[in-house]
């Protein structure tokens, strides 16, 4: 059984020295012993922390950051960059889903993600017919998830209207929809094929109130049922104010209230952005068991509006991070920046730290680490026995985390900008990253260039 040494390693009891860990044929953790017998144990270069979950991804959209950005005829908002997105994944075939996928988790993996859960609503090929395969796509997302090495949570997507009420989808929309049966065949397809893999995880994802109707929703509750008691159930839901005004319109009620009310939100749920809600709405979801899928980068480049972090943690909620569109790489991005914008709006700093003398690093860590555990519903999370053996070793040495030690650490990694301190990276067992180099990047690069150069020059 493979041992390590870490000088120092980051526990769910806090920061531990000479922490011996035994990790098991399973890529899972066996033990784990400050102070234990190191004999034959391989020393690890620097302090040892849990990887990090990303419970929220659209892969293919990683292809288009920084495309979005010059400004069109007529004020730019969420929508026409949706318009813009479209347009962009109309061109996308199976090998091209494959690449950007791989490269985005090489990339992620190197900065310290070793799980994502990909949201992933392509499914139809350019015309909008059946692949041969109903699983093609998924399986794109599944070969770049084995070839980089991170953990998946596949999260294949209905989406069957295109907004309230049943509006038809448009033709921009025709490779999301699949009829209920051929979903059902899809998920069930795929929970089949991957029940003993310990590095995949399927799960079922309503697109949002706007793209699936009551008695779907239904359907798509019992379906996750069928696959396993604790299968994660994933909905975009209240990221927009035209989106709330539109459900108003249609029910009533606000998103958050109208799904709290529809459906049994509970710990198997991750509703991502959740970003306008009310005082009701925050105490409801908070009480839930639920996770609110943050995405910071993404929603601030697509001006989404501000999650109520504060009132949110107060009523105890649940919060996890995801890189959504792609526009970052970086788990440390999206943790400084869920915190800078709650300072810009609050104009006071370290909001999210518990209480003096505490670490608002430390704080976001903790949470976005247990969240996100829970959203992708997977053992890992924590270096803890049974849980996954996925480990982030970083640089001691690291201009931005030389000479400091324990929780100085985290917050030295989070605040100090862009250039990461990850160097080594174990996933499921195995190292994905050494010396801050993933194992596979020239092949994940290579790919990925020949892949892009061929869509934008078709652009
Ligand atoms: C998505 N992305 O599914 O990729 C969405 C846009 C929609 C974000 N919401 C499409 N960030 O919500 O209709
Ligand atoms: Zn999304």
């Amino acid at each position: 059984m493979p041992r390590y040494l870490a000088e120092s390693a980051w526990l769910p009891e806090g920061w531990a020295r000479d922490v011996v860990i035994d990790v098991d044929g399973t890529g899972a953790i066996a033990a784990v012993v400050p102070g234990g017998d190191a004999a034959g144990a391989t020393r690890l270069a620097g302090p040892a922390l849990p990887g990090i979950p990303n419970l929220h991804s659209h892969a293919f959209q990683r292809a288009m950051a920084g495309l979005t950005e010059v400004a069109g005829p007529a004020g730019d908002d969420f929508w026409s960059w949706r318009d813009l997105m479209y347009r962009f994944l109309d061109r996308l075939g199976p090998a091209d889903v494959e690449a950007i996928a791989a490269q985005l988790h090489v990339e992620l993996l190197k900065h310290g993600y070793t799980a994502i859960a990909e949201f992933h609503y392509l499914h139809n090929d350019r015309g909008g017919g059946a692949y041969e395969s109903e699983t093609t796509l998924s399986d794109a997302i599944c070969a770049a998830a084995g070839a980089s090495g991170i953990g998946l949570t596949l999260l294949p997507v209905a989406y069957r209207q295109g907004g309230f009420g049943g509006k038809p989808t448009s033709p921009a929309q025709r490779r999301f929809v699949l009829s209920p049966d051929g979903y059902a065949r899809l998920v069930e397809t795929l929970g089949h094929r991957h029940r003993r893999d310990p590095q995949i995880r399927i799960g079922i994802a309503p697109h949002s109130l706007r793209a699936i109707a009551p008695d779907d929703l239904d359907g798509l509750v019992t379906l996750a049922a069928k696959l396993d008691a604790t299968a994660p159930i994933h909905i975009h839901v209240a990221e927009q104010t035209r989106e709330v005004e539109d459900c108003i319109a249609w029910s009533g009620q606000r998103p958050v209230a109208w799904l709290l009310d529809h459906a049994p939100v509970d710990a198997r749920w991750c509703l991502v952005h959740a970003t306008h809600m009310d005082g009701d709405e925050i105490a409801r979801l908070a009480r839930s068991g639920a996770v609110a899928g943050l995405c910071p980068t993404t929603e601030a480049n697509l001006g989404d509006g501000l999650f109520p972090l504060g009132p949110f943690r107060s009523a105890g909620g649940a919060i996890g991070i995801g890189s959504d569109s792609n526009v970052s790489t970086s788990p440390v991005e999206e943790l400084r920046w869920l915190e800078y914008a709650q300072r810009l709006a609050a104009r006071a700093r370290n909001l999210a730290a518990p209480g003096p003398g505490t670490s608002t690093g430390v704080a976001l860590l903790k949470a976005a680490l247990a969240g996100g555990a829970r959203a992708c519903a997977r053992p890992i999370g924590a270096i803890a026995p049974g849980l996954r053996a996925d480990i982030v070793v970083l640089d001691p040495d690291h201009p931005v985390l030389v000479a400091r030690s324990g929780d100085a650490l985290i917050d030295g990694w989070i605040f100090s900008g862009n250039d990461t301190p990850v160097r080594d990276v174990m996933v499921g067992g195995h190292w994905v990253v050494r010396e801050g180099h993933h194992v596979h990047e020239d092949q994940a690069r290579a790919d990925f260039t020949r892949r892009m150069r061929h869509l934008l020059a078709e652009a």
